[in-house]
């Protein structure tokens, strides 16, 4: 019953009646019934509320009531425009609309007193007292973004631990102390760096040294609140400092490192300011923790998605799905947080199921300029950190000129991130002490911030004054803190030159022990990689078999009953159920699966049903999971991201060797969205970092007719990158290839990534299947000979067209052609290919492509087979992949196909 129903008696009824029966129930409640009794209870009730209302008009104060409890919600809302939080400058002016007047108030209202005051816990206090508690919570060195916040509980937390304290903590003496001792050595392990090696890059952190003890307490608090582990993503601006402050990287490797003396000629490596690292420590508390710095190219804001990744995978596999054990921390520049789509991307992702890693802490080194950039130049929002209006994240914008709300405002930071799983972003608003770099002379482009900045103490002295005033410290005490560490940094140095340390190498540690390097003899032919028959029979019973209770649809029945027919009868597979055999031996034998990408449970071209929807709740079923108790897959549809969603991926790999896990395009071209994740981490990451990745990659690719955007996965683009056995680069044509490529991701004990161009059409091909026996036996061919060695013509190619040109054969019954495929075309197997030279010595040898000839793989083959006097048969150069008519497209096909068939002499 609603209430209108509920009290229908009362508009039956005539007034006078109801008055009546009033009187009645206030001689004596029992002489009406029990249904006016609770009808005059509620009136008497909403009468009372009326008459205690402060904001009763009756009362006489209302609307004054009503104007300072407005005036409390607006400083919430809005007191961060005018927080006094740029250390350097004034801020820009923005119309915060707090003055008195605003709210119909005055100076003359200041000593009256008001019962709103009791919302920020002073009841009866003077407007003049509740305006000091507002503009010290929110209007002094930290300004705070909340009140957007939908849930209530975070709005009602946050302003319980802000206002009763003016947003000021009550840091015990040890502890402020504590906090400049970390910027003496933030501040002074600068100074050392810039006298002692002029002029050398190292994107120093002066202007905001207040990071090192905002971190360290983060660490301390995370501890405390379960964290055991934390991993931190960070640009190049104050990374060494990082490195030896909170990493306890040593001071003689960082020195070792400006020297150059100590380089392994074996490795490429990077400059110093993108090295990543991995420390124990154990907190003053005593609880350990483990903290990872991950390496990062110079392409800013790239390496979170590879942050949350790592983090992913950690909680996962190390920690039970808890996600309050893992802390992601990321520090940004305020130019490429504002600029970088790929962080709109990670905020879309934070919350979605199979990729959230329960809320990051975002820092923002905010000084103001990118490069040369002012803030005025780099972004339209108000701050560098609106993004966080995305997700309903609070945000602090914290003056870094006062250590202590730079500690206070991180450590709310993690504890509301602890409490609620989410987002969280602290603006550290600084300086930059010197230009982009040590040697770039800001006063170019910024003479009057400059000058400023020239003029400005650093913020160890501010600090240490303040520490005097308030008798925490002697200027002696101080002095000799300082004095201490620039010896420690000049012994430490003297030792460096003196004994010349190596870098330590981490690269197999944790998770990577017993795994090695891969040296050139493991590409001249793969491992063995079958599977046994008595495994497979279980799988593919598993693969097509559903619960009584499960209501599949029809398609799926049939899907599964044509699986069935395929195994048992033809003794056969496809495309798509060597995949599902793949992953499901690898489970069996205790390996997980991860597959991610744009609709990969169903898979764009419907051939993987992964994951079954019950056609009456939608509730799914996912076949592989019944296989083992202890490895399982996880198969997402990401959002439509492909930069962000390859990151975590390439993250997810780094901590999860031993999984196998796989990024999916929808078609392959879409990879290029992720063209930094390939070029900058995948390609490239042992060499640069040691960071081994088996991230394998599905790139949907081959010509049939479907114009510009849907025919080419650019592989010629991979093949480019491949250098020094850093990654595969497979187009595979049969079933029993991919299984064995897949397992071979896993089976081999080092680890490159895979690159698979993988197919649309062949999914359903009548050719493109594999005895199931395959399976059970050998290993990934990266070379596929059909020929006989009395054949005049070889016709090499890789991919689908193998199989245009084998039905031309077959239809025109062609004698003297031999085909031969390259399935894997890095590493290419030198060995197979001299075999092959020989076999056919005599023969004429033509390189067959669909793709223009700028394009696809003929530029590696000429390049890696030089010696073959090869023709080239394939579509002529183009600037587009391919063209749009289908009947263009046809034709160009067929005489691609003719071409290479005819005229064997
Ligand atoms: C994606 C990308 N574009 C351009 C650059 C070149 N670059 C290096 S630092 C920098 C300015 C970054 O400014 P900000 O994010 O504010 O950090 P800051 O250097 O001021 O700490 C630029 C443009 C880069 N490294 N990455």
């Amino acid at each position: 019953m609603n209430n209108m129903e509920k009290y229908t008696y009362v508009s039956n009824s005539n007034p006078a009646y109801i008055e009546d029966l009033y009187e009645k129930y206030q001689q004596d409640p029992e002489s009406v019934e029990q249904k006016w009794c609770t009808f005059f209870e509620g009136f008497d009730f909403s009468e009372d509320v009326k008459k205690n209302n402060p904001f009763n008009k009756a009362n006489g104060v209302s609307n004054k009531e009503i104007a300072v409890s407005k005036l409390i919600d607006a400083y919430r809302t809005r007191g961060h425009l005018i927080s006094k939080t740029n250390p350097i400058r004034d801020r820009r002016s923005h119309k915060a609309d707090l003055s008195l007047s605003y709210f119909n108030l005055s100076d003359s209202d200041l000593k009256s007193t008001y019962q709103a005051g009791a919302e920020i816990g002073l009841p009866n206090a003077s407007l003049e007292q509740i305006l000091g508690r507002l503009r010290d919570t929110y209007c002094s060195s930290i300004g705070v973004e909340f009140m957007y916040c939908q849930n209530e509980k975070l709005r009602e937390w946050m302003v319980a631990k802000m206002e009763p304290m003016a947003n000021r903590p009550n840091y015990s003496k040890d502890k402020q102390l504590q906090i400049l001792g970390l910027i003496n050595k933030a501040v002074n392990f600068e100074n050392f760096l810039q006298t002692k090696f002029v002029g050398k890059k190292r994107f120093s952190l002066e202007g905001i040294e207040a990071l090192i003890p905002s971190l360290d307490f983060a660490i301390q608090l995370g501890a405390e609140q379960g964290v055991k582990e934390c991993v931190l993503g960070m640009a190049h601006r104050g990374r060494l400092n990082v490195l030896v402050n909170v990493f306890q990287k040593t001071y003689e490797n960082v020195f070792s490192e400006f020297e150059e003396s100590n380089f392994n000629s074996d490795w490429s490596g990077d400059v110093k300011y993108h090295l990543g690292r991995s420390s124990d420590i154990t907190t003053k508390n005593g609880h350990d923790v483990h903290l990872s710095l991950v390496p990062n190219p110079s392409h800013l804001e790239a390496v979170n998605p590879v942050v949350t990744g790592i983090c992913y995978s950690k909680i996962k596999h190390l920690y039970k799905n808890d996600m309050k054990t893992v802390l992601p921390i990321m520090i940004h520049g305020d130019a490429a947080f504002s600029g970088q789509g790929v962080n709109y991307e990670l905020s879309n992702m934070s919350q979605l199921d199979g990729y959230q890693v329960g809320g990051a802490i975002h820092i923002v080194l905010n000084n103001q300029v990118g490069f040369t950039a002012n803030y005025q130049e780099t972004r339209s929002s108000i701050y560098c950190t609106d993004l966080a209006k995305v997700t309903e994240s609070p945000v602090f914008h914290v003056n870094a000129d006062d250590p202590i709300a730079v500690v206070h405002a991180v450590e709310m930071a993690v504890e509301i991130r602890q409490i609620f799983g989410i987002d969280v972003f602290v603006d550290i608003l600084g300086y930059r002490r010197y230009g982009h770099n040590e040697g770039d002379e800001p006063r170019f482009t910024q003479p009057m911030l400059y000058k400023s900045i020239a003029k400005h103490d650093d913020v160890f002295k501010l600090f240490r004054d303040q520490l005097v005033t308030h008798g925490v410290i002697s200027e002696k005490e101080s002095n000799a803190m300082v004095k201490e560490f620039k010896q420690t940094l000049q012994e430490k140095l003297d030792d460096t030159r003196s004994k010349k340390p190596i870098i330590e190498l981490d690269m197999f540690k944790r998770k990577w022990v017993g795994f090695r390097t891969a040296t050139s003899k493991d590409f001249e032919a793969s491992i063995d990689t079958s599977c046994s028959k008595k495994n497979i029979d279980t799988i593919a019973k598993q693969l097509t078999n559903f619960p009584k209770a499960f209501n599949a649809f029809k398609k799926t029945e049939k899907l599964f009953a044509t699986r069935d027919a395929m195994i048992k009868t033809d003794k056969k597979v496809d495309w798509g159920l060597a995949e599902q055999l793949a992953f499901g031996s690898l489970i069996v034998e205790g390996h997980n699966v991860r597959l991610s990408g744009q609709d990969c449970q169903r898979g764009t071209f419907s051939h993987r049903h992964c994951v079954l929807k019950d056609e009456q709740n939608e509730s799914h079923f996912i076949p592989l999971n019944e296989l083992s108790k202890t490895a399982g897959i996880e198969v997402l549809n990401s959002h439509l991201s492909e930069y962000c969603v390859m990151g975590f991926e390439y993250g997810y790999s780094l901590a999860s060797p031993n999984d196998l896990t796989i990024w999916e395009a929808q078609f392959g071209d879409f990879s290029n969205g992720a063209q930094i994740i390939i070029d900058q981490f995948l390609s490239s990451s042992e060499k640069k970092w040691q960071r081994m990745s088996g991230l394998t990659l599905f790139l949907p690719h081959g010509y049939e007719g479907q114009g510009p955007e849907h025919s080419s996965a650019r592989f010629e683009r991979y093949l480019q990158l491949c250098a020094e056995n850093n990654m595969y680069v497979v187009n595979a044509t049969t079933p029993a290839n991919l299984f064995h490529v897949l397992r071979r991701q896993i089976k081999n004990d080092f680890r490159i990534p895979l690159v698979m161009m993988s197919p649309k059409s062949l999914l359903r091909h009548p050719k493109v299947v594999s005895n199931i026996s395959e399976l059970y036996k050998g290993q990934f061919q990266e070379v596929i000979d059909g020929g006989q060695a009395n054949a005049k013509r070889v016709l090499c190619c890789t991919g689908k067209v193998h199989y245009d040109l084998l039905e031309e054969i077959e239809t025109k019954k062609i004698k003297g052609i031999a085909l031969v495929r390259f399935e894997q075309l890095y590493p290419l197997p030198k060995k197979q290919i001299e075999k092959l030279k020989k076999k056919y010595e005599k023969a004429e040898w033509v390189w067959v492509q669909e793709e223009p000839e700028n394009m696809g793989a003929w530029a590696h083959v000429i390049r890696h087979m030089p010696d073959i006097n090869w023709r080239y048969v394939g579509r002529l150069e183009s600037a587009s992949p391919a063209v749009g008519s289908s009947k263009i497209h046809a034709k160009q096909q067929a005489d691609i196909v003719q071409s290479a068939c005819s005229n064997i002499k």
